[in-house]
């Protein structure tokens, strides 16, 4: 139902920012916010959610042309295979992609990604430049073709260009497979500041990231934050494989998480994607900070990269956030439940995710998910509220299993129940763009995938 220009929805149950709510009624104003939120109402004219309501998770980390590759590199090689044979076998793949196959992976991967609970995606963007290593005439092209997936998708966006000149600490030169992903300082302010004007005529927010400690220095971290606009949300790889520890200490005597706080001055802009292999002083210092850990526990067991002791940060009150990086997976759920898993596996306990005796562990993980992903993401708040845009992922009422249960246990179901498609419907931004389970583009979007698999393939 319309009025005004407004659009109002009734939710029997919603998670608002401050709870769990029963008989809702979400006016979402012209601009895709938030206008008013009333509880205890009857729905009258409003259109009625078919299940709960919960709020759209941001996904602080995604390369999506590696969605391609997903299932592909399942098969033992010769040797000790590891996550650097498997970074072979990725680099093969940035060898053959065009702006046509990467907009076609990421528009594919966001349809995926909106089914899967998420309303924004943060694109860790490297891959820049022809296939020969030298820039394109439009130097952004291959961010442009992220910006024009995001527009049919219609998730939201925020792009982060990622700086990267070296192959290994210490200002190595870098190898053939990363020549699609180098830039020096000046150049890849160019690009972002190249790039301010179209994110913002595309509703993209912009922010950028250094890709690890190996592929940047302390130098050009400082000369490319003197640059960097207010606000903008600042990510990097750190300390995802035990490998990249050794090589750090063996550089400058300093664990990279302790050398990246040495660098930069790290606070609530910074997102360390991983962190995987952290000391108990480093984790105090990250949730002294008060950035923001992106675990992306799908990809890191795929990886084999190890375990982040998650359930000691958040007893240290540190903040983190989910992505799903190369993308194994797609949705919230999947992602949530590994990451409880992981902490029961090393423990051999139970609910390690909990914070506090009662607490849903399906809460818990939620809410600090959609609160450190949002931070990540470059977003001024989280969660549904009125003034916040109208992010709502409806969940699907008519399954027996969120029909019989209320509350925190809707989560529990859908995080660790296994009961298959539980996202019916998502708003954007005001827009419907999943119902039903179906995503309007689905067939065009399928369409160009296929043909770029296809491409790929050959
Ligand atoms: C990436 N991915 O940049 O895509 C990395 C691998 C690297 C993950 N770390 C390459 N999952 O770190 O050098
Ligand atoms: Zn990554």
């Amino acid at each position: 139902m319309v009025t005004d220009n407004h659009q109002l929805l009734f939710a029997e149950r919603a998670l608002l920012v401050e709870g769990w709510a029963n008989d809702v009624v979400f006016s979402v104003d012209a601009d895709g916010c938030i206008a008013s939120l009333e509880q205890g109402v009857a729905a009258g004219s409003a259109k009625r959610l078919a299940g709960p309501v919960v709020p759209a998770m941001a996904n602080l980390h995604s390369h999506s042309f590696q969605r391609a590759m997903a299932g592909l590199t399942d098969v033992a090689g010769q040797g000790d295979d590891s996550f650097w044979t498997w970074r072979e076998e990725m680099y093969r793949l940035v060898s053959l992609l065009t702006p046509d196959d990467a907009m076609a992976i990421a528009a594919k991967l966001q349809v995926e990604l909106l089914k899967g609970g998420f309303g924004r995606v943060a694109e860790f963007h490297y891959l820049h430049h022809g296939a020969d290593g030298r820039p394109y005439d439009e130097p952004a092209e291959m961010s442009l073709a992220i910006l024009r997936a995001a527009e049919q998708s219609g998730i939201g966006l925020t792009m982060l260009p990622v700086f990267y000149a070296h192959s290994d600490f210490g200002g190595t030169a870098p190898t053939a497979g990363q020549r699609r992903f180098i830039h020096d300082v000046d150049g890849f302010l160019s690009l972002l500041h190249g790039l301010t004007s179209s994110c913002r005529s595309a509703g993209a927010r912009l922010g950028l990231a250094f890709h690890s400690l190996r592929a940047v220095t302390g130098d050009e971290i400082s000369a490319v934050m003197e640059a960097v606009p207010e606000h903008a949300p600042i990510h990097i790889h750190v300390a995802e494989q035990e490998r990249e520890v050794a090589a750090s200490i063996a550089h400058s005597g300093r664990r990279p998480i302790e050398r990246l706080y040495d660098i930069a001055d790290v606070d609530e802009r910074w997102c360390l994607v991983h962190a995987t292999h952290v000391t108990e002083a480093e984790m105090a210092m990250i949730a002294g900070s008060g950035a923001v850990v992106g675990l992306c526990p799908m990809t890191e067991a795929d990886l084999g990269d190890g375990l982040f002791p998650a359930s000691d940060f958040i007893a240290g009150e540190g903040r983190f956030g989910i992505g799903t990086d190369s993308h194994v997976a797609t949705s919230v759920a999947d992602e949530l439940r590994i990451l409880e898993y992981g902490q029961r596996l090393r423990d051999r306990r139970r609910n390690r995710m909990a914070g506090r005796p009662g607490a849903s562990v399906g809460r818990t993980l939620f809410d600090r998910a959609v609160a450190g992903s949002a931070q990540a993401a470059g977003l001024a708040g989280a969660g549904l509220s009125v003034g916040a845009p109208a992010d709502i992922v409806v969940l699907d009422g008519s399954s027996p299993y969120l029909a019989s249960v209320d509350g925190d246990t809707i989560l529990d179901r859908w995080i660790f129940g296994g009961i298959g498609q539980v996202v019916r419907d998502v708003m954007i931004g005001g827009r419907w763009l999943v119902e039903d389970g179906r995503h309007a583009k689905d067939e065009e979007v399928d369409h160009a995938f296929a043909a770029a698999l296809q491409r790929l393939k050959a």
